[in-house]
């Protein structure tokens, strides 16, 4: 924590953290008058209670008795750490109590559940969100619209806390974690900033509870987060700059200050994005395309309805597919981008056409095998455009512009635009030119498809010619590092990083990009047990990588030395003894397992890059491999899937099973609708007569 000096910001925000400390007690005394003392106190979708007391304090706090108890031992302090905590505290407790009753419903705060943060991983540590900026107060002379709309472009996630919000609805901007501009809710609510944070830490750190010290180094060290600090100096705003200070979070307020220590001061919205991202070393690179509507990765979770669109195309409205391929550098011509066929200018609304989006690109480092690695990231692109949206991929796309972008200029010629740029900054190092035909003539397009799907056919051949025993290295994924430092995924042909994300062959391009980054090739040297799938060459690399944490990993195991899960798995896999077998839960699924506890609360045993037998964090399409947990049976060991997920995965599952010889086993896995208890999955096993029933004893 940062060291304390006095000035008049400290004085000011000690005034201020009296004030929240002192309605923190009230509260939780009028609580405690109507409440039984052991009435349990927590935030919903968190397996942390309250997330801020579960780290800062050794004395756990789930009742309000014990809440109490903190609240009263709590004391200020005259300096930074102190005066931070005792502010962060007390807002957190002010913000929990409002839940006892039930008086909110989670939907109606800006608590952000745990699993949000898991699925904001991914994007934190690939880069794609650099940063998160949380803006307080009310804006008086920077424009809030320019602002929040410069982090959007930048791809940062934006909290909002206090009556900036009124002042964005008023302006009509979309808010919501799709378009990363998140509500939180008035003064308060900046705690609920704050345990997202420290949340982070807890997920991906595997951080221990209690340890202020530790929690505080890494938040400083690890969450890209900072202050946007509006309006006016008083009491609470000084303490909520005091306590971002506090956990090493730069500040940065368009009023100055008095005597106010480490505050930044910037009076325009340009200047104040400068000033924070250079404060927290958040490095913006490269430049935007030239669309005319905002461009950024924050814009790609927007939808847009038919009733909104001007131009529609594939969707079963149209024929429509995309289609990128390598060509030697010598025939294109970088950044040329053509449109062949009619334009979408004049048209009226909901005008339908086919189209065809054609990508050539060319480079040094580029290899077949890399085509479907660039394509597949055409989807992301497009959607960064605000106004553009872009479903599927190959010849089930889906595209539409919103008609406000259409009046705002955006044609079909700036998709051709987005992709060049894109391409260029992600793929540089292996991709020197890039052209693009964006096609709507009907003829042309009718000649080019049965092209597209031959290549798209041997494609999916090659992909399945791809098996662990067909290549001679694996690749390691240490992305997730920044979050969870001894982490290490292996990627291997058959199996996806558990993010779901990385396949071999992304890893593989990953390291032709960047041979220093996250990616390594790791050649099977050494095979120590086939069936487990353990090699010495993979287990030096994994020691290494984990800093010694990890002795050992047997890749197709569950029970034995299994791969170690950061935080953002897409499922969890796990042991149930008592039926002899293992069940799948997806992170979608808010329903309980058989076992009695949801996703969210089984999550919590399997972060931050730990090794736990019988327990793993996995991607969903990892069922579907040749691959999963054959040391144990593979999928005639799934006894339990949530309904949902048995649909996402559909068809390939089914020829999964058919393909093992067991046709009629999907039938057989119980979801939620069968069983809802571990007695009901038992009886529902030797009803259908399941297989894992007849298998070897897990445990
Ligand atoms: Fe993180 Fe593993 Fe995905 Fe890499 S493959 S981004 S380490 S989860
Ligand atoms: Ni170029
Ligand atoms: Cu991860």
């Amino acid at each position: 924590m940062s060291e304390a000096t006095e000035s008049g910001l400290l004085s000011t925000a000690k005034q201020g953290a009296d004030t929240l400390l002192t309605l923190a007690r009230s509260t939780c005394e009028q609580a405690l008058s109507t409440h039984p003392p052991e009435t349990p106190i927590s935030f919903p979708t968190t397996s942390y209670q309250l997330p801020l007391f579960y780290s800062l304090i050794p004395s756990p706090v789930t009742t309000l008795e014990e809440l109490s108890k903190a609240l009263g031992e709590l004391t200020i302090g005259d300096d930074v750490g102190g005066i931070g905590t005792a502010t962060a505290l007390s807002a957190e407790a002010i913000e929990a109590l409002a839940f006892l009753d039930g008086e909110k419903a989670a939907e109606e705060t800006g608590f952000i559940p745990d699993n949000l943060i898991r699925q904001l991983g991914l994007p934190l540590v690939d880069g794609t969100i650099p940063g998160i900026a949380v803006i307080f107060g009310e804006a008086q002379k920077v424009d809030a619209v320019e602002l929040v709309r410069g982090y959007q472009e930048r791809g940062l996630l934006t909290m909002l806390v206090g009556p900036v919000i009124g002042q964005l609805e008023a302006a009509e901007l979309e808010m919501g974690a799709e378009v990363k501009l998140v509500p939180l809710g008035q003064g308060t609510a900046v705690a609920l900033a704050l345990n997202a944070a420290a949340r982070i830490g807890l997920i991906f750190g595997n951080l221990p509870a209690g340890e202020a010290a530790q929690m505080a180094d890494y938040i400083q060290g690890k969450v890209p987060a900072f202050l946007n600090l509006l309006g006016e100096q008083d009491p609470i705003s000084s303490a909520v700059a005091v306590t971002c200070l506090a956990f090493g979070l730069p500040v940065v307020a368009e009023r100055a200050f008095d005597d106010a220590g480490e505050v930044l001061v910037e009076t325009e919205a340009e200047a104040m994005i400068t000033a924070s991202l250079k404060a927290r070393s958040i490095a913006i690179v490269g430049e935007r395309p030239d669309v005319p509507t905002p461009f950024g990765s924050a814009f790609e979770g927007e939808r847009i309805r038919k009733a909104d669109s001007h131009f529609q195309a594939g969707g079963g409205a149209s024929v429509s597919f995309e289609l990128l391929r390598m060509a030697p550098v010598e025939e294109l011509t970088d950044g040329e981008v053509k449109l062949i066929g009619e334009d979408i200018d004049g048209t009226t609304p909901l005008h339908i056409s086919p189209l065809a989006i054609i990508v050539r690109v060319g480079g040094d480092g580029m290899q077949e095998d890399f085509e479907t690695v660039i394509e597949r990231r055409i989807h992301d692109y497009l959607n960064y455009a605000m106004g553009l949206w872009h479903m599927g991929q190959r010849d089930i796309n889906w595209i539409r512009i919103s008609k406000e972008a259409y009046s705002a200029g955006l044609r079909l010629i700036h998709m051709g635009k987005i992709l060049h740029n894109r391409i260029h900054q992600d793929f540089g190092k292996i991709v020197q030119v890039v052209e693009v035909d964006i096609i709507t003539d009907q003829v042309k397009i009718k000649n080019l498809l049965p092209q597209a799907r031959k290549l798209y056919h041997q494609r999916d051949l090659r992909l399945a010619s791809l098996t662990d025993e067909a290549v001679e290295e694996f690749y390691s994924c240490t992305l997730c590092q920044s979050f969870a430092p001894i982490h290490v995924c292996v990627v291997t042909p058959e199996r996806l990083g558990l993010c779901g994300s990385v396949s071999w062959l992304d890893a593989r391009a990953g390291y032709q990009i960047l041979p220093e980054g996250g990616n390594k090739p790791i050649t099977k040297e050494g095979l120590i047990d086939e069936t487990l799938g353990e090699w010495e060459s993979v287990n030096a690399f994994v020691r290494q990588a984990s800093q010694n944490k990890l002795p050992r990993i047997c890749i197709y195991s569950l029970m034995e030395a299994p791969m170690t899960s950061c935080g953002c798995f897409e499922a969890i896999l796990m042991v149930v003894p008592e039926a002899n077998g293992v069940l799948v839960v997806n992170r979608e699924f808010e329903g309980d397992t058989p076992l009695g506890l949801p996703f969210s609360t089984l999550a919590g045993n399997i972060s931050g890059g730990v090794q736990t037998p019988g327990f793993m964090g996995i991607s969903k399409r990892f069922l579907l491999s040749g691959k999963f947990i054959p040391a144990e049976g593979g999928l005639r060991r799934v006894v339990w899937l949530p309904e949902e997920l048995k649909e996402f995965l559909g068809e390939e599952l089914g020829a999964r099973a058919e393909k093992m010889g067991m046709p009629d086993l999907i039938g057989k896995i119980a979801t939620e609708n069968e069983t809802r208890t571990l007695e009901e999955l038992i009886a529902h096993l030797k009803q259908v007569d399941h297989p894992a029933l007849g298998l070897s004893a897990m445990i």
